[in-house]
């Protein structure tokens, strides 16, 4: 197949310097005006936000822009908190594709910015509970990863969905060591992939997804911990068999498959009863499926969750 001409060209994306000059704006049209509001030439041409906007955070104050994009775990950037914004100005986001292929009648790799066109943006705010017990509630933009999925048609065997990001030390300075199993993999069950929580997130704050954050393409899966939503993602593959995703390499007894937020199942170093939310002083107390049980918990109906963690 042929694609169009990308719009937007390696020099044009919007630098760091621009956003962050941007960022009070971005705070006073947090949330949903931002998609009336928003001041589309200032991403040449592109608007990330749209006028719909779902709100499944409820009436939960929006984590501030610069905790969501200074505090972080991206570890092909460092293990530290603070590694991510520091060090991963040397991503290069463009030229970008992402391909997806495996169980599928129709195998299809596609640009990014064929991405950003193939569906309709929406802003949707949603918690992002990582396992070490922190959270944040950020307004991510992009679109159910269903959509995508779709397309390339999955075939009887696809049970099972692996998440593969970019493989580069010398943009990614991280995979110089073996922290991890590179090159960063995660997985889902079909059934959780196609559910309409299931993020493919392309932006935050009404933005372009600022590289620490996982540029230019990620996964959000917010009733999971954070390590699910896998970041700067090249490869999607259906499966017949469950993946094993590179933390449940790391450590199988810690980072379980499923890794549904679950309260009554404390990591094997720590209790998953309270979070902290960035930016306040007080824990507060985890919700199961990180509250979104009301849409999610039908899927894992007669499971043994702390079997399967
Ligand atoms: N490729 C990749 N994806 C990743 C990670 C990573 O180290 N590499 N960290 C995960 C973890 S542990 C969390 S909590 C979230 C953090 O996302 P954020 O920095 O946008 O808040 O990204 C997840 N996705
Ligand atoms: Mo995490």
């Amino acid at each position: 197949m042929t694609y169009p001409t990308p719009k937007i060209k390696p020099s044009e994306i919007t630098p760091r310097d621009i956003y962050q000059a941007r960022r009070q704006f971005m705070q006073l049209t947090a949330a949903v005006a931002a998609a009336a509001l928003w001041p589309g030439e200032l991403f040449a041409g592109e608007k990330l936000a749209t006028a719909k906007s779902s709100n499944f955070a409820a009436k939960e104050e929006l984590t501030p822009y610069d905790k969501v994009t200074q505090y972080n775990n991206f570890y092909e950037f460092g293990t530290g908190k603070d590694d991510p914004a520091a060090y991963a100005g040397s991503l290069k986001t463009r030229p970008w594709t992402i391909t997806i292929e495996g169980e599928v009648h129709k195998p299809m790799t596609f640009d990014i910015d064929q991405i950003l066109k193939m569906a309709p943006l929406e802003e949707r705010i949603y918690r992002l509970r990582c396992v070490e017990a922190w959270s944040m509630v950020v307004p991510w933009i992009g679109f159910p990863l269903a959509e995508l999925i779709k397309r390339v048609e999955p075939t009887g065997k696809a049970k099972f969905v692996e998440f593969i990001s970019l493989h580069d030390p010398e943009q990614m300075p991280g995979q110089r060591t073996s922290v991890l199993n590179w090159p960063y993999k995660e997985g889902l069950r079909i059934d959780e992939a196609m559910h309409p929580l299931t993020l493919l997130t392309v932006g935050l704050y009404g933005e372009v997804l600022p590289k620490q954050n996982g540029a230019p393409v990620r996964i959000v899966v917010p009733w999971k911990y954070g390590f699910k939503s896998a970041k700067s993602i090249v490869k999607i593959r259906l499966v017949e068999n469950q993946p094993v995703s590179s933390w449940t390499q790391a450590n199988p007894n810690e980072y379980g498959f499923y890794s549904n937020v679950n309260p009554e199942v404390d990591h094997a170093r720590w209790s998953q009863a309270k979070e902290r939310r960035i930016g306040e002083f007080f824990k507060r107390p985890t919700l199961p499926f990180n509250g979104y049980a009301e849409q999610v918990a039908q899927l894992y109906a007669g499971m043994d969750l702390k079997k399967y963690f």
